[in-house]
């Protein structure tokens, strides 16, 4: 009788489970089922290790994307290196950045977790919208690091960094932008230690000098395997990434000055980089290509402080900003350009079905249920 008692109790109580979890998906997020997204420098040793090699893993899964239509896409990896491409002229300085960039960290995430088993389970059985994480992607909290990239735990080409400079390439030269000169880094060349020393990259380069911005240019999608290019630059990431930029960012007044503070420093028109362009000049080579970035494994982690900036500014005012926008859908945001509201879809390509920015306002909503340390 009494083991017939517990029967019918685990039969109901996995018949409530059933018919009540898929509905609690989108509706409750609370500390107890919140994901933390740490600081890379918060990490141990073996959780770095276990997301390089989760980042690793991807790069041995199948593509989705057909062959024939990008030829230069050869793993998983590149479906979303592929899929920043197609749509760069459409979610870079414009109001569609900061909700798409959003949901793409959102969405490599989840893949690593259910592809690549970065959660301690098993891949392909997805728990993650039920029970808490322990495994989540990271971010590179920039000013901590600004001074020393070199030495930073990030960069500093351990076997538990995200490998570190490119050997000393003699031909780089340094960048004008505007009247802003930004000396030449102390790489340029390809990266020989940490755990990505061997990783062949499939897309890019993207020419730098761009003018036109009406089509995705050459190379596109084309298959051009080289090696992966970093050269770090302490003069940038001290100048465009410091203490007194982000916290300037965090007192932005509306969304358009974030937005300004975002892509400009000083924060005006002449104003070059700013905290987002800085991240990616301070490490680049690879990192500083406006289609491809997406092939350095920092991408996402720096994208995370990004995301994590906007969502402690949207917070600060939550009347105000949590649904603020302002932009287009068009890269620089040219005149004539459609307006973004909270309906318009954003498009992921094969990574997933389009999404309304309004899904992307908040992380704890709208299907997200993360958070930042
Ligand atoms: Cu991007």
């Amino acid at each position: 009788m009494v083991a017939f008692s517990s029967l019918l109790v685990a039969l109901w109580v996995g018949s409530v489970g059933a018919s009540l979890l898929p509905d609690l998906e989108f509706e409750w997020c609370g500390p107890n089922n919140q994901a933390t997204r740490k600081e890379w420098g918060e990490l141990t040793s073996a959780e770095r290790i276990e997301y390089t090699d989760a980042v690793l893993c991807m790069q041995k899964q199948p593509q989705r994307l057909p062959r024939e239509e990008f030829p230069g896409v050869r793993n998983r990896f590149d479906d979303f290196v592929a899929t920043h491409i197609n749509y760069t002229l459409n979610i870079h300085y414009s109001g569609l950045f900061l909700p798409w960039h959003r949901h793409f960290l959102w969405l490599w995430e989840t893949a690593l977790q259910d592809e690549c088993g970065y959660n301690g389970q098993l891949p392909l059985v997805n728990p993650s919208v039920y029970f808490s994480q322990t495994d989540n992607i990271s971010y590179w909290n920039w000013p901590y690091w600004a001074n020393n990239l070199a030495a930073s735990p990030l960069f500093d080409c351990s076997a538990s960094s995200l490998s570190g400079d490119g050997e000393y390439n003699p031909e780089e030269q340094s960048i004008q932008g505007g009247s802003v000169t930004l000396p030449r880094g102390t790489g340029g060349g390809c990266v020989r230690c940490g755990p990505f020393k061997d990783m062949e990259l499939h897309l890019g380069p993207f020419s730098r000098a761009l003018t036109s911005f009406t089509e995705i240019p050459a190379p596109a999608f084309d298959y051009n395997p080289h090696c992966f290019n970093r050269s770090l630059n302490n003069f940038v990431s001290t100048n465009y990434n410091n203490e007194t930029i982000v916290d300037r960012l965090l007192a932005s007044t509306d969304i358009i000055d974030f937005q300004t503070v975002m892509n400009h420093w000083p924060p005006n028109a002449e104003g070059v980089l700013g905290v987002h362009g800085g991240g990616h000049f301070s490490i680049g080579v690879t990192l500083q290509d406006l289609f491809a970035s997406p092939q350095d494994p920092a991408f996402m982690l720096h994208h995370g402080m990004i995301d994590r900036l906007w969502g402690q500014w949207q917070t600060r005012d939550e009347r105000r900003r949590r649904f603020a926008l302002n932009g287009t859908s068009t890269i620089l945001d040219p005149p004539g350009g459609i307006p973004v509201t909270l309906d318009t879809e954003m498009q992921f390509g094969v990574l997933d079905r389009p999404r309304s920015i309004r899904d992307s306002m908040d992380p704890t909503g709208g299907g997200y249920c993360y958070s930042y340390t």
